[in-house]
């Protein structure tokens, strides 16, 4: 268990948009053997939160926004690079991005390098992710699942399309389909027919897990 010190500092280091210190405690939690998916999860994340809300209530702009982004980034690569891999698990593919329009990534990295960590094959598509792409490269790799990420209530769409576009291909019982970011929910999931919603990265792994088996 992380102190409840270490993490509120984590977060504020990002409230405060203190580059050195949110670098110097996510290398500290490193040192000091702390699980690097906690530190993430009930730190950083929560303090990126906190700036949204700020952004929200008008009490900080976009310039700042994106800075505090940069110190998440930047504590959450040093954390996610230190996530350990476990075995292999047999016929996990999975193919991943952050759909058209929409460059929030930071926690689709979060759920890219805990899958990762499960063994599962992850081919990560990035941001900004035409639709199309993602089918074309669920077809070149031979996908089991196909992920997509949407943070804005207006690029959620992209998620229905993504859905409409492999019924269209008649490859909509091929692949299983999740999806996840903020403004998502179970009641989108079933109104667009996402096979699963997953609302973190620790159940986005149990989500894929339990549709490999289904
Ligand atoms: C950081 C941030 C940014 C950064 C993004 C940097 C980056 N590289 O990602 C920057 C500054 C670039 C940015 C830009 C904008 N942003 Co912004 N941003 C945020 C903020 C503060 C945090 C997002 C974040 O990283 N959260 C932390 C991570 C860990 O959480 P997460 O993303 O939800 O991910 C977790 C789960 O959702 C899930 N998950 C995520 N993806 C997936 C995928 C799958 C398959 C699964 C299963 C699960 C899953 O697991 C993750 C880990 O637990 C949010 C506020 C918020 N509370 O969400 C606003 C927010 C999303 N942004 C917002 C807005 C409006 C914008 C801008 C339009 C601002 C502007 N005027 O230009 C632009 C949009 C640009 C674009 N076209 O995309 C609004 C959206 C409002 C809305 N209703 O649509 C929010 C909600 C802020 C607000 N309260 O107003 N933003």
């Amino acid at each position: 268990m992380v102190s409840r010190e270490f993490l509120e500092a984590a977060a504020e280091s990002v409230v405060k948009c203190d580059k050195d210190q949110a670098v110097d405690l996510a290398h500290q939690a490193l040192d000091k053997g702390m699980d690097p998916l906690e530190v993430i999860t009930d730190g950083f994340t929560v303090g990126i939160v906190r700036v949204g809300e700020m952004f929200d209530r008008g009490e900080l702009f976009l310039p700042e926004l994106v800075l505090c982004s940069e110190v998440m980034k930047a504590a959450t690569d040093i954390l996610n690079a230190a996530v350990v891999k476990e075995e292999q698990v047999k016929g996990a593919k999975v193919v991943i991005g952050t759909v058209e329009g929409d460059i929030h990534d930071i926690g689709k990295g979060i759920v890219v390098t805990l899958m990762k960590a499960h063994g599962f094959e992850v081919y990560d598509l990035g941001r900004d992710v035409p639709i199309m792409r993602f089918i074309e490269e669920a077809e070149r790799v031979g996908a089991d699942v196909i992920g997509s990420s949407a943070l804005l209530t207006t690029t959620m769409e992209g998620q229905k399309k993504l859905e409409e576009a492999l019924r269209q291909e008649g490859l909509r019982e091929k692949y299983k389909t999740i999806v996840g970011g903020a403004p998502v929910t179970e009641r989108w999931r079933k109104r667009i027919g996402a096979d699963a919603y997953a609302e973190n990265a620790t159940d986005a792994v149990t989500k894929v897990l339990q549709l490999l088996e289904g």
